[in-house]
């Protein structure tokens, strides 16, 4: 069975582009392939988080994991910082990766924008990236491809050290959808939807309720030609907010542009909305018995129990090719 990996970020809670983009990957795969979804919490770190928001954010995102369909059966669900050989891995990556890669990838341009001096661990982000990957000897790495960079770099930075020591790593494989895999903010459909962008209506949150949904779909950024086609590049608000309409309807694009000719927008939103509220409340609905039960946790200390079995192995082969340590 080929082996998945995949994480998100606990900075804020899960929205439609996690969602369209790589939660709804992780169930697919899990039924046939052996998968590992992570909370990466030593990543919400690269920017300021306070401790007790980090601290909730975890477990909301454990839970929305759970209520979207993963299944701590069928797949590991554990917190990154629970298992040491993130951070270890990623110090050895370090050291086979260069400043200049780094220098190159938007993610990082974006967020270090305008500021004079960024973190450390903003910059070398994209490193422990690679090490969350290949610490578990990963096959495919279900994302949506605003990360399809950080896979390339992870991918060099693996052939690179399979180049100059002994085989040490599998080179792993992003796996993109070919619908949903870039959701749009709803305010501004030029930049990709985000938990932390400061406009709360840039974006749909799995538990946001009816209301907040409707405000900030009826709200979206359109244009004024008033003709529901998808067309991405001249009219990038209607065809984002079609694309969301397609995955969670489960209708072609094509059929939704015979459905609304000769329609206005307003139609077209309202309906929106009620796709949209109908196919998030069972999501919300066991988010809420799972929130708040013991066998939320008892799921992620049982995860990261069984992802430390698989890391440790992988390490141990990382310190011996690199000559780290005394051996076995
Ligand atoms: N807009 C998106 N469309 C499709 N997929 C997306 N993903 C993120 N945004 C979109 C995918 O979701 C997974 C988790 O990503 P993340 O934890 O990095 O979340 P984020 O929303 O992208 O958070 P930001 O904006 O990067 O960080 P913040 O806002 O906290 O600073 C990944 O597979 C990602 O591709």
């Amino acid at each position: 069975m080929k082996r998945v990996f995949s994480g998100v970020q606990p900075t804020g809670n899960i929205h439609l582009g996690n969602y369209l983009g790589a939660l709804r990957q992780f169930v697919e795969l899990q039924e046939d392939h052996e998968c590992i979804y992570c909370i990466v919490d030593e990543h919400a770190i690269t920017v300021p988080q306070d401790p007790k928001e980090l601290r909730k954010h975890i477990l909301d995102v454990a839970s929305l994991y759970l209520a979207v369909g993963v299944d701590p059966k069928k797949s590991i669900v554990f917190v990154q910082s629970d298992v040491p050989g993130h951070a270890e891995l990623g110090w050895v990556l370090n050291c086979n990766c260069y400043t200049g890669e780094l220098s190159r990838m938007t993610q990082f341009k974006a967020k270090s924008h305008n500021k004079e001096s960024a973190p450390t661990g903003l910059f070398t982000y994209p490193v422990l990236m690679a090490a969350d990957i290949l610490l578990y000897d990963t096959d495919i790495v279900p994302v949506g491809n605003d990360q399809k960079q950080h896979i390339e770099l992870c991918r060099d930075i693996a052939i690179r050290v399979n180049n100059t020591k002994k085989k040490t790593f599998v080179v792993p494989e992003g796996r993109y959808l070919k619908e949903g895999a870039r959701i749009m903010a709803l305010d501004d459909p030029t930049q990709k939807m985000s938990k932390s962008a400061p406009n709360i209506h840039s974006r749909i949150s799995l538990l946001d309720d009816p209301a907040k949904i409707k405000k900030s779909i009826m709200k979206a950024t359109t244009d004024s030609e008033g003709v529901i086609r998808f067309d991405p590049e001249n009219k990038p608000g209607v065809s984002n907010l079609m694309n969301i309409y397609s995955v969670l309807a489960g209708v072609s694009l094509e059929q939704i542009e015979k459905d609304y000719e000769g329609k206005g927008y307003g139609d077209f939103k309202k309906d929106l909305v009620e796709i949209t509220v109908n196919a998030l409340a069972p999501i919300k609905a066991r988010y809420e018995e799972i929130r708040y039960s013991d066998e939320l946790i008892d799921i992620l200390k049982d995860g990261a129990a069984r992802a430390n079995a698989i890391a440790k192995p992988v390490m141990q082969r990382v310190k011996d090719n690199f000559g780290l340590g005394l051996g076995r």
